[in-house]
């Protein structure tokens, strides 16, 4: 039987009036919750990443603006995958979201060069996802200095609380992830004082915490010195359960699910409180591209379904 790490203690967990916060909130930022040799490490593997995007990768990059976006990118960088199964997020989350058993549900990054003018649109994320559910928890990790004008994270304080849901829409307004029956979301930085949007300066280290309905979006960087790269690391409880939906993530690994089920297997592995040998054994082998069975339906959706100009980039891709 393979021997794989157990999952990393964490330098500090979240202090009571953190997690107090968090629920009143709907967001915390997490002073220093990772180490500088670890921002480090991220750092170079994300550059690797950005040079080998894969087939969604290039459809979200906008290279010629200085954004560059991807998601299960754990999928096939190293790094991205230990930090996924083996540091101190799984126990994090743990933490916060309070279940016996937690999940890797994803992670993506978000890379705002120094100028880049593309803003992230108000949204929730919960839109953005074929899943139900609410146990999920955001761990928001910069690699660069971070403040308003360099593009920094922001969000509308209880807004976790509303009913409400709006339209997916990504940086690039790419239409193929865009949950279409959606009123869009209003525009909360225009009235920030009276929406109560909270923001804050960050140092690499630092980490925003927040769940999948509150509202948050940024501006583009508008520092002509500092890249603005994130990333940001999801997992989730057994209440998460896959529910397909038109204009939503694709899921480009196979992953066996039917609707209704909580999510499971080697795309969604368990992480808390250990990894399961079957669940991660292929990909501990080495890199996992997309299934082309998986791939090969996006696409085909993608080209069939009349997205649009956004569409036909990706279209062209494979
Ligand atoms: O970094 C950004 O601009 C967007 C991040 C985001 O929306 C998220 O992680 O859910």
């Amino acid at each position: 039987m393979a021997m794989y790490p157990e999952p990393a203690d964490p330098s500090r967990f979240f202090t009571q009036a953190e997690l107090e916060t968090f629920e009143r909130d709907g967001v915390i930022c997490a002073r220093g919750l990772l180490d500088l040799p670890t921002v480090e490490h991220l750092r170079t593997a994300l550059e690797d990443a950005i040079e080998s995007l894969a087939v969604l990768g290039k459809g979200l990059n906008r290279a010629n603006d200085g954004f560059h976006g991807d998601i299960f990118v754990w999928k096939l960088h190293d790094a991205f995958r230990d930090l996924a199964l083996f540091s101190s997020l799984p126990a994090l989350a743990q933490q916060v979201i309070g279940t016996q058993t937690i999940r890797f549900f994803y992670e993506q990054f978000f890379v705002k060069r120094a100028g880049c003018p593309i803003d992230t649109p108000w949204h929730q994320d919960i839109p953005f996802w074929p899943v139900t559910g609410s146990q999920i928890a955001s761990f928001w990790i910069t690699l660069d200095p971070v403040t308003r004008e360099s593009s920094g994270l922001e969000f509308v304080r209880g807004s976790h609380r509303w009913s409400e849901r709006y339209k997916a829409i990504t940086p690039g307004h790419d239409p193929y992830m865009m949950d279409t029956d959606l009123p869009p979301s209003p525009n909360f930085a225009e009235r920030r004082d009276e929406n109560d949007v909270v923001g804050w300066d960050m140092e690499p280290g630092d980490v925003l915490l927040f769940g999948p309905v509150v509202c948050h979006g940024s501006a583009g960087n508008a520092s002509n010195a500092t890249d603005r790269r994130a990333l940001a690391f999801r997992y989730c409880g057994p209440d998460v359960r896959y529910a397909p939906r038109h204009a939503t993530m694709p899921l480009l690994w196979d992953h066996g699910l039917e609707a209704g089920d909580s999510l499971s297997g080697p795309l969604f592995p368990q992480v808390w409180p250990r990894v399961i040998e079957e669940e991660i054994a292929r990909r501990m082998e080495g890199p996992e591209p997309p299934s082309d069975a998986q791939l090969g339906s996006f696409l085909k959706h993608v080209a069939e379904s009349g997205f649009g100009p956004g569409a036909k980039k990706l279209s062209g891709l494979q």
